[in-house]
């Protein structure tokens, strides 16, 4: 009997020595997990959708990605998702850099509040130095980042009253994600923030546990918020979150340098592409996705240059406090990128 076992695994071993050079395909996985906390309805899933199926096309099937929004692997607490790509439950993923923050602290860059004016300042960073910089960090945190993409600028939306000044958010029971710094901004204005998964955030904005929400407008509106009592909407752009591309060390690594590369090339296209559909409708030129929330009888509230800067001088303090958690060198070279944008 032991001799058996022992010819049988000679046997083995001499079997994968032979296929070791012709067909390392054959440790690929047949399914790769890819996480995300919103599905195929909202621009954030969609580049996710874009991104596995070019994979897909271009591998022959080798790479084969499913999706699983709602962060179903990590049972929808996505403050997890980055430990748990790193520890490979999760194969890949697009995921927010507030959800990542926890683990990488450069990533809180973008929720420096009003760090970043326009759409323009956004490209600046993830296409320049900083964006090279925080894929270091990221590399260095264990997982593999290959493209950006975008969630969106976050506006604020409550169901009691029309937010127009620091004042009107006084004691304004808000939901917010799970980065320590958007308790500092919210807790600077005066409101009474609370931490909690998107999975929750909506059962509680139905049943009126919290007043108020802040996420981009596609989240909005895919969401259907308006129908959780979010009648009220400031668009205030006070942070956005980018979305990283990203693929588990070992995962990467079981994959030969050609599929590395069609992997790599297909998330920078979809990046592109994904975040064409997330500034859809929300522009001056177009501004049709807004239009649509207002026909849900949404009333959305622009700020004046004066009522702008109140906010900006009452989150001032959280700025200063979060600027050398990211680090002050990230923060000084970011705001110089953007002056140059
Ligand atoms: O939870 C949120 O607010 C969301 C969906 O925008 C993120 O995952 C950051």
């Amino acid at each position: 009997m032991k001799i058996r076992t022992l010819l049988g695994a000679l046997a083995c071993s001499i079997a994968a020595l032979g296929l070791a050079g012709t067909a390392q395909a054959a440790n690929y996985k047949s399914e790769y997990k890819l996480s995300l906390v919103v599905g195929t309805a909202f621009p954030w899933g969609q580049g996710a959708e874009i991104w596995a199926n070019k994979v897909r096309e271009r591998t022959n099937g080798r790479i084969n990605i499913k999706l699983y929004p709602g962060v179903s692997l990590v049972q929808g607490d996505q403050t997890r998702e980055f430990t748990a790509i790193r520890q490979g439950l999760i194969d890949m993923a697009l995921g927010s850099t507030i959800n990542w923050s926890p683990q990488v602290k450069q990533l809180n860059l973008f929720s420096l509040p009003f760090l970043m004016p326009d759409y323009a300042a956004i490209d600046a960073l993830i296409h320049g130095e900083v964006g090279k910089v925080l894929f270091k960090d990221i590399e260095k945190a264990g997982v593999v980042p290959l493209a950006w993409g975008e969630n969106g600028y976050r506006q604020i939306s409550n169901s009691k009253h029309e937010i127009k000044s620091p004042d009107d958010m006084k004691g304004l029971k808000l939901r917010v994600v799970g980065s320590p710094l958007f308790i500092d901004t919210f807790t600077a204005l005066g409101a009474n923030p609370t931490q909690m998964s998107w999975a929750d955030a909506q059962p509680a904005l139905a049943t009126g546990a919290v007043d108020g929400q802040e996420n981009p407008l596609s989240i909005f509106a895919a969401a259907k918020l308006h129908d959780v009592a979010q009648k009220n909407l400031t668009l205030w752009n006070y942070v956005a979150d980018p979305l990283i591309f990203v693929v588990n060390k070992q995962v990467w690594e079981s994959w030969t340098e050609e599929d590395r590369k069609i992997v790599r090339e297909a998330a920078i296209e979809s990046g592109k592409e994904q975040i064409v559909l997330a500034r859809k409708g929300v522009t001056p030129e177009d501004p049709s996705l807004l239009k649509a929330i207002e026909g849900h009888g949404v009333k959305v509230t622009s700020l004046t240059p004066e009522q702008h800067e109140a906010f900006v001088k009452a989150t001032k303090p959280v700025f200063d406090k979060w600027k050398k958690t990211v680090g002050e060198q990230l923060v000084d070279q970011a705001q110089k990128d953007i002056a140059n944008r």
